[in-house]
Formats: C-alpha cells, sequence, structure tokens
C-alpha cells in the first residue's frame, strides 16, 4: 500500500477513522501532523490557527494543559471542522482493561472527541479489546506503538513483530503504528491472510534541522521517513513551535508549510516510482 496514493488507500480501508484521515490528506495534500506540546491554552490554539491549513492531523498531549478546562474540547472540536483536520490524543494507553473502562467517565474522555488514540502493545490483545469496545461504536481508530523514536527504545525485533500481529488480528480497529518504517506483512506466517493489509504508519522523530534533543529524541527527515522508509504521516512538535511558549505565530506558520511541503515532496517520490 505505500505504493499507493493516499486516495486509493482511502477508497478501501476498512475503518472509517482512517478513511477519513486518508481522504484529508490527499485533499489537502498534507501528511503532516502536528504535535501541540505546550502547557498553556493559547499557546495550544495559536499553534492550531496557524498550522490547522497546513495538516491532516493534530496529536494532542490534552493532560499536559495547565489550565484545561471542558471548553478547550469544543474549541478544539470547532477547529477540526473549519480547518478539517482530524484529531489524535497521543494517550499511550498501557493499562488493563477495567481502567481503560474507566476512562470514559474521566475529566477529558478522549473517545467522544479524538477520532484516533494510541496504545502501546505491552499488556498484550487486551488493551485492543478494551479501547474498542469503546471505540468502535464511535468509529474511532487505534495506533498501536510498533517502534519509539527514543534513543534506546526496547520496542524492537520481536516485540514490533508480536504488536503488528495484535493489529492484524484486529484490523476493524487498529488502522496502524507508531513506527519508523512501514509494517504490512511483518511477522505474518504463511497462513496468515496479509492481502489488502493497510496499516497507517505515523512517524514521530522528525525535524529538518537538529538530529535529536537532550533526552534522547532522535529525528529524521520527512525525506528519510516517507520516501526512504516508506512512512504515512509525520509527527512534528518542536520542529514547528520552537519551545512553544508566547508563540510567534508567522514563524509557526512557515515552519508547518515548510514541513507540508517536504512531507509532500517526499510521498510523491514515493508513490511515482512504480
Ligand atoms: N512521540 C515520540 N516518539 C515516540 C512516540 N511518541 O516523540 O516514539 C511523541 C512525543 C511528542 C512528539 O510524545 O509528543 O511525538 C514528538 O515531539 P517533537 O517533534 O517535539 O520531538
Amino acid at each position: 500500500p505505500h505504493l499507493q496514493t493516499y486516495n486509493e488507500r482511502a477508497q478501501r480501508h476498512a475503518n472509517k477513522a482512517a478513511r477519513a484521515l486518508l481522504r484529508v490528506m490527499e485533499e489537502k495534500q498534507s501528511n503532516l501532523s502536528v504535535s501541540v506540546d505546550v502547557t498553556k491554552s493559547k499557546d495550544f490554539f495559536d499553534i492550531i490557527e496557524a498550522v490547522g491549513p497546513h495538516v491532516c492531523l493534530i496529536k494532542t498531549h490534552i493532560d499536559i494543559l495547565e489550565d484545561f478546562d471542558p471548553t478547550v474540547i469544543d474549541r478544539l472540536r470547532e477547529l477540526s471542522e473549519k480547518h478539517k483536520f482530524l484529531i489524535f490524543e497521543d494517550r499511550k494507553f498501557a493499562d488493563i482493561v477495567p481502567w481503560h473502562c474507566s476512562i470514559q467517565k474521566g475529566s477529558t474522555r478522549s473517545q467522544d472527541w479524538a477520532h484516533i488514540t494510541n496504545a502501546h502493545a505491552v499488556p498484550g490483545p487486551s488493551i485492543i479489546t478494551g479501547l474498542a469496545s469503546v471505540g468502535i461504536p464511535k468509529d474511532r481508530g487505534l495506533i498501536l506503538l510498533a517502534e519509539m523514536s527514543s534513543k534506546g527504545a526496547l520496542t524492537t525485533g520481536s516485540y514490533t513483530e508480536d504488536a503488528v500481529r495484535m493489529a492484524r488480528a484486529r484490523r476493524d480497529f487498529v488502522i496502524g503504528f507508531i513506527a519508523q518504517h512501514r509494517m504490512e506483512g511483518i511477522g505474518a506466517s504463511d497462513t496468515d491472510n496479509i492481502a489488502g493489509e493497510d496499516f497507517l504508519v505515523l512517524a514521530p522523530g522528525v525535524g529538518l534541522d537538529a538530529t535529536g534533543d537532550a533526552m534522547g529524541q532522535q529525528y529524521r527527515t520527512p525525506e528519510q521517513v516517507v520516501f526512504e522508509s516508506g512512512c504515512d504521516v509525520i509527527i512534528v512538535g518542536r520542529g514547528i513551535y520552537g519551545k512553544g511558549e508566547n508563540v510567534d505565530t508567522r514563524e509557526v506558520l512557515k515552519q508547518a508549510q515548510r514541513y507540508q511541503a517536504a512531507g509532500w515532496e517526499a510521498y510523491k517520490k514515493r508513490v511515482q516510482r512504480t
């Protein structure tokens, strides 16, 4: 599927959130997701207003907003409709099922507003079952963390393969991975039916100007991630808004356009080479 266009994949995908994302990518000519990791809602919305027209997906860590209140969600949803992007709450679930069920009643209730969320594979298939019971009735999609971008991450080899196997068993709900490479067919046996398998790969750890940070983050360029490694969405945070305090929206816009162009060019190069 990485050689097919986003549009072709949108037409065939079994999951509604995945179809919507692929359609938006094609329409807006953007495989850019901005990760809005800031702590003040003013900065949060300044960034989203600036990058909104240029992204397919806004990634949030909603719990890091120090002045969070429920109106944040209303405004986020309005912007998602105004600028046509999907919302991905990067919640990284990793617990047993009863706890996940309780999130339905928590203060942020991301299943009500995030089209996509994610989970670690470490608890085993029950994490998918638990989140599916909440997410499927709302047409949500789940991303599994198959490979992390940080230095020394344990998400390698058989762990990654097992994560892909878990996803393969729930292709109705698991739409793809946080990973650094494309994942179709990984860990499949001869008897597995992998025809038509289409996992979206969302890659964090993308930067055009830095190779990493002081805390173990590692960056690759959109060209490496999308063209060479076959990932579908580039996730960019600090490369676009720096420290994310008192943001200069003109600069944020400029960087968003730069990453959008780089990501799209790498995608065009990839799908044209057949
Ligand atoms: N993220 C990673 N690596 C992973 C998984 N998730 O960096 O393997 C998330 C981080 C952050 C964003 O939680 O929100 O992607 C990367 O931000 P940055 O571009 O500012 O480094």
